[in-house]
């Protein structure tokens, strides 16, 4: 990452990386938080709140937090677990990767601290490449067990999309599928719809999920592609009216303009024996396009034929 520099600032320091077609990454060395994603006509891909809190410890509302070792409170961690409240460094050893020396990559790496064995008692390291090229986010997340006893851990890439407006958006790629819903004490349903819109609060984890999953968003004439390996599950939150009023860091009219769908570990535990490593991959991208002119099928978006 030779030429990519540390922005410091009066938030914590960050990357900006680039690509030749002008579209922008912009991330926190905090939590390793991907808090701007802009296309090549300068549009902003992510939600960002405007009370977003930007002083450690708490997370920043908005972007791409990364939950690990722990999803939500599916476990005895804190929230989400720790990795989006540390300050992660630049990863000069990203191998087996190749080194990414160019302005459009960034290798990110947690090391478990001995503060952290205290919370966690097992010896990590948690790395993150992160490339913006045109039209695409992607990213890599690696765990490596560097303790001599295995460890699980649950992980999610909680990604906050900008919508133009949640109740007239719709996601594909979801039918027919068992989740749990965390409004009803993780009870398991099966997906009824043949396409998820929002009419209230949903706090969903969606289960052995296909590999691509759609946002439709007609008012912004563009679809959002999520791909992913390695993360068999999704979720989809929204906490709508009365719930964004109790987030603290979150405007009321907020929910009307974001989107939480995450590629994430959750029913199924990954587990590492010592030495051993687990990857992800995530890649975002953007097809710009309006579901009315019938240029853009969803189930061919699904079906990889777009
Ligand atoms: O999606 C799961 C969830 O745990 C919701 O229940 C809600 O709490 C949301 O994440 C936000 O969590 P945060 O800790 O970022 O406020």
């Amino acid at each position: 990452m030779a030429n990519n520099s540390i922005k410091e600032g009066d938030r914590s320091p960050r990357i900006i990386l680039h690509e030749p077609t002008g579209s922008t990454v912009e991330v926190l060395l905090y939590g390793a938080q991907v808090i701007s994603w802009k296309n090549e006509r300068r549009e902003e891909i992510l939600f960002m709140s405007n009370k977003a809190v930007w002083k450690p410890p708490k997370p920043v509302r908005g972007g791409i937090p990364i939950c690990f070792p722990q999803f939500a409170n599916f476990g005895t961690l804190e929230q989400h677990g720790f990795a989006r409240n540390r300050l992660w460094s630049l990863d000069d050893d990203p191998s087996p990767l190749s080194p990414a020396n160019n302005q459009s990559s960034a290798d990110l790496l947690l090391k478990s601290t001995e503060e952290d064995l205290k919370t966690w008692p097992y010896r990590f390291e948690l790395r993150l490449r992160i490339c913006v090229s045109a039209g695409k986010l992607t990213m890599i997340p690696r765990v490596r067990n560097l303790d001599n006893k295995a460890f699980s851990f649950t992980l999610a890439l909680r990604n906050y999309f900008s919508v133009s407006d949640v109740s007239e958006v719709r996601v594909e790629g979801l039918e027919t599928l068992d989740y749990f819903d965390n409004l009803s004490k993780r009870e398991r349903y099966t997906e009824q719809a043949d396409a998820i819109t929002f009419d209230g609060e949903i706090d969903r984890v969606y289960l052995s999920t296909p590999t691509k999953i759609a946002i439709i968003d007609h008012e912004k004439k563009r679809t959002i592609v999520l791909r992913k390996e390695g993360m068999v599950d999704a979720v989809l939150w929204n906490p709508w009216d009365k719930k964004a009023k109790a987030i603290p860091d979150l405007g009321d009219e907020d929910y009307k303009t974001m989107l939480c769908l995450d590629a994430a570990a959750v029913e199924n535990p990954i587990n590492l024996k010592p030495c051993e490593e687990w990857k992800g991959r995530q890649e975002l991208s953007i097809v710009s396009s309006s579901y009315f002119s019938g240029q853009l099928d969803p189930q061919k978006v699904i079906n990889g034929l777009h």
